[in-house]
């Protein structure tokens, strides 16, 4: 289960959590001695989903590490679905190769024809990286966990079935009705021609249908049915309706919220009425769980963050998962969604490798989270080099890329350049991370520096955009307290993102404040950070309140 709530209600499926056989390959001998035909000996048992450095001996392993689990089924058609697993992905179903998959942070599955018994399924896992193409790239300010650190499910189908779903809407000008259409790929493993009738159920009440025929995979679009006095989604108002698309012989659910986004006249507006942002940066770690963070953790949380006065996360670097994603759609909390695209510099940025696996991260991210409504915005890239003619061109790729693959959302990316930025014509909302105060200048600076952005916006053309601080912040040490407000202590972070805070909300163009970051989170150590982590959270890593913390909710609750 991906999702808090039922996804479907015909089929066969069965979870594969919980132990499965585990070996590392730190030697890389596995796919020579054909290891998914005869697994190791000397395996020991690991808990999926999970990370492998919770191992003992694993803390800092990087690499290849192989999986196995058996499991039964009946004849059918097969589908192995994985909802995410670090890095690369190799899938072997009783000794053969069912496929790979790039990208972690994103669901993939395989589909194959078995008969009844028992099956083998192994897993090549790898989590290494280089300083060009992988995502991440080699050092990030983050621990790169390694794992399937999602759920695994298998499902037996003996008919044809939906594979995937988009429902898009659009709403008049008044917000109350809403015209809703349906997009379903539909999958036919069998010779025979399968006829069917497709139908959109909303509440249980059918709305829409089409009779469809066909061989193979093919995608089908219906809809236009028009549903009157809608109430909208909005922040703190998670207003969801239930949806149902069904076929002759498989049905899926979802939860859709309606609701409106756009970038204009330097403002952002969610459904016609300007707001603003007041948001945090989160990783979705924890110091116990790595990435695979459980529903219950992210659920607190999302409390922490709410008790904070924020309407806004920024799933800072990579997408997050759909029960996190979940709360915040019944919550009415808005999220940036962005895939794992940090620091990338000119020649990681020219290579055809990085092109290929950014458009399929953000294809697959744009799929499988298109029904979130508290998605509002797809963050291309963070801090990559967009001052540059190599950031120029990828990020005008990537831009219309994912404009064409949904236009009803805000398209952003990060940039730590914004004096010498020239990608700003591929951003709706112009993105700033800044860190005065703390790698250089002083706190003073920052009146000063964020009076002077939209001037030198007008003089770049961009004069209608608005305006997000997407990162600021420094450390301040859980119980470092001092009277000297020295940096490092509790203090000194407080009087930083005051500062800022207070600041902005002066500018009229500035539209949102994003804190670097919501909790502590363990950094790669290669980047010789105090204690590991970066420490620049309002909540240390196991989720202990700071001064900022208290500092931050008194001034986000003044801002409407
Ligand atoms: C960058 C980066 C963050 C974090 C931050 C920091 O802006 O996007 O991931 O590393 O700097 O703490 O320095």
């Amino acid at each position: 289960m991906e999702h808090l709530y039922k996804e479907h209600s015909l089929r066969k499926q069965k979870c594969l959590n919980g132990d499965w056989k585990f070996i590392t390959d730190p030697e890389d001998k596995g796919t020579e001695n054909q290891w998914y035909k005869n697994f190791p000996e000397d395996y020991r048992y690991i808990n999926v989903p999970g990370c492998w450095n919770y191992e003992l001996d694993l803390f800092a392993y990087r690499g290849k590490a192989w999986y196995l689990k058996e499991f039964d089924t009946d004849d059918c058609y097969l589908q192995i679905s994985f909802g995410a697993v670090t890095g690369l992905a190799k899938v072997y179903l009783d000794g053969e190769l069912l496929g790979e998959h790039y990208g972690g942070w994103l669901l993939f599955e395989f589909e194959k024809e078995v008969k009844a018994g028992k099956h083998t399924l192994v897993v090549l896992v790898d989590n290494s990286s280089n300083s060009l193409n992988t995502f991440p790239l080699n050092v990030v300010d983050w621990y790169k966990y390694g794992g399937i650190t999602r759920s695994v499910e298998v499902t037996e189908f003996s008919k044809p079935f939906i594979r995937k779903n988009r429902i898009s809407y659009s709403l008049n000008d008044t917000l109350d009705n809403a015209c809703v259409s349906a997009t379903v790929t539909l999958v036919n493993p069998y010779k025979r021609e399968y006829k069917t009738t497709v139908k959109l159920f909303a509440e249980d009440k059918l709305i829409a249908e089409k009779k469809v025929s066909f061989k193979g995979e093919e995608t089908f679009s219906f809809g236009d049915a028009v549903l009157e006095d809608i109430k909208l989604w909005d922040i703190n108002d998670g207003n969801l309706y239930n949806f149902r698309i069904t076929t002759d012989d498989d049905d899926v659910y979802e939860k859709i919220g309606f609701r409106k986004i756009e970038a204009k006249n330097q403002a952002i507006y969610l459904n016609n009425k300007s707001i603003f942002m007041k948001g945090v940066n989160r990783h979705e770690q924890h110091p116990d769980w790595g990435y695979a963070v459980p529903a219950n953790i992210n659920k607190r949380d999302l409390q922490i963050i709410k008790n904070l006065n924020c309407n806004t996360i920024r799933g800072s670097h990579y997408p997050n998962s759909h029960t996190f994603l979940d709360y915040l759609d019944r919550e009415g909390m808005l999220f940036w969604s962005e895939i794992p695209m940090w620091g990338f510099k000119e020649e990681a940025c020219a290579d055809e490798l990085t092109h290929t696996r950014a458009l399929k991260m953000h294809e697959e991210m744009i799929e499988q989270y298109y029904n979130h409504p508290c998605i509002v915005m797809w963050g291309l890239h963070n801090e990559i080099v967009t001052d540059t003619s190599e950031g120029y061109e990828l990020t005008k790729k990537l831009y219309n890329f994912v404009k064409e693959k949904d236009n009803s959302r805000l398209i952003v990316f990060a940039s730590n350049h914004f004096d010498t930025d020239i990608c700003f014509n591929f951003s709706d909302v112009i993105c700033m991370n800044r860190y005065n105060g703390w790698y250089s200048g002083k706190i003073s600076d920052w009146s000063e520096l964020l009076h002077g952005m939209r001037d030198s916006l007008i003089q770049r053309g961009q004069d209608d955009k608005p305006i997000i601080i997407s990162e600021f912040g420094c450390p301040g040490l859980y119980e470092y307290s001092s009277f000297n407000n020295n940096k490092w202590s509790m203090q000194y972070q407080s009087d930083f993102l005051s500062e800022v805070i207070t600041n902005s909300i002066k500018e009229p163009g500035i539209c949102g404040t994003l804190i670097w970051q919501f909790c502590n989170t363990a950094s790669d150590k290669d980047l010789a950070k105090a204690r590991g982590f970066n420490n620049k959270g309002l909540v240390d890593e196991y989720r202990r309140p700071k001064l900022s913390y208290y500092t931050v909710r008194d001034l986000y609750k003044n801002i409407d």
